[in-house]
């Protein structure tokens, strides 16, 4: 679903029907899948920076105001307002979509506290990029979350690339799950490819998370397979074609594909017509999507803040 919703999100880019930016999480899927099992949905928190699709289509999140939000329609999560990088549910605990490198951290660990003070067994997880590991705040979310042991779970999606430039680039030590060894919290580099294996890891530690009320860092390892967001058409630039097309071989969807068949547990004709199934569900959600008005000039001054009188012109 996540897959070919994002395809439709491309094709609708290419159309001119998405200002702005647009990143897709096109192969790495398996990561937000694998820790959304673990999660007590409607209960645990989430909190994402802008490669933000995947996270709401499998936490319940309507889909329609998921894609409306995407081409900047008012029937959108941000009323067609913040696009592609700003979507939020917060019904289903979905804190967003931020678009500052490394920025939202520091509210994966307020959401942390929040829960803490008020005495709630949540679990909250803070995705991250391994170019926002460097980001000078994440490391003061680190020591905050560590000296008031919050239950939250940063996890930081290696996938290579921070937008045109590699790992070994801009990391001093690519190993980085050692981020949170200095403040003494727990840290793990785990596969992110294999949806069961990460389904598996995630229930282990939002597990012990939860019991133990303490951070957790994990670095998880997938790979980028489109370029930056939607207009980066040079990533050839950076990186090699055979590069990519080893990694794309990685695919996690056709790995499960893949294990499903070899251990008799669906066949190819079930997948194909649940693929189909999908096609023409995402097709609908487009249809609505785009159909939904772009917001009215004046909405500009709406939702800005909670207080704010936009005929009075403030
Ligand atoms: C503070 C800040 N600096 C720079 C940018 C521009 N920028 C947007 S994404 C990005 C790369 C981040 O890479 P990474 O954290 O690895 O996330 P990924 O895109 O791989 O998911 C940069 C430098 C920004 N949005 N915010
Ligand atoms: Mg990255």
């Amino acid at each position: 679903m996540i897959r070919r919703f994002e395809d439709k999100c491309n094709i609708a880019y290419r159309q001119g029907l998405v200002g702005g930016y647009m990143h897709v999480y096109i192969g790495m899927e398996a990561t937000a899948v694998g820790w959304n099992a673990a999660l007590k949905p409607g209960w645990d928190y989430v909190i994402t920076a802008y490669r933000d699709h995947a996270q709401p289509l499998i936490m319940g999140s309507d889909p329609v105001k998921v894609m409306a939000e995407i081409m900047g329609r008012s029937g959108g999560y941000s009323f067609g307002k913040g696009g592609s990088m700003h979507i939020y549910d917060i019904e289903n605990c979905f804190f967003g979509g931020w678009g500052i490198v490394g920025g939202h951290t520091p509210l994966g660990a307020g959401l942390a506290f929040a829960a803490k003070y008020r005495k709630e067994d949540r679990v909250t997880i803070c995705y991250l990029g391994d170019g926002a590991s460097n980001a000078g705040v994440f490391f003061e979310s680190l020591n905050m979350a560590a000296l008031w042991d919050l239950p939250v779970i940063f996890i930081i999606e290696n996938n290579e690339f921070a937008m045109g430039t590699r790992l070994e680039y801009h990391a001093a030590d690519t190993q980085l799950y050692k981020r949170g060894e200095p403040f003494g919290i727990k840290s793990e580099r785990l596969d992110g490819m294999d949806v069961l294996q990460v389904k598996a890891d995630a229930e282990r530690i939002v597990n012990w998370v939860r019991e133990n009320q303490k951070p957790y860092l994990v670095e998880v390892m997938n790979y980028r397979f489109a370029g930056h967001g939607a207009a980066d058409n040079d990533r050839q630039l950076y990186r090699t074609k055979e590069e990519e097309d080893e990694n794309t071989k990685r695919d996690p969807i056709a790995r499960l594909e893949k294990y499903l068949t070899e251990n008799n547990l669906m066949t190819a004709e079930k997948m194909e017509a649940i693929n189909v199934e999908i096609e023409e569900r995402v097709e609908a959600i487009y249809e609505e999507a785009v159909n939904s008005p772009h917001p009215e000039p004046h909405e500009v001054y709406a939702h800005v803040y909670s207080d704010m009188e936009p005929e009075k012109g403030h």
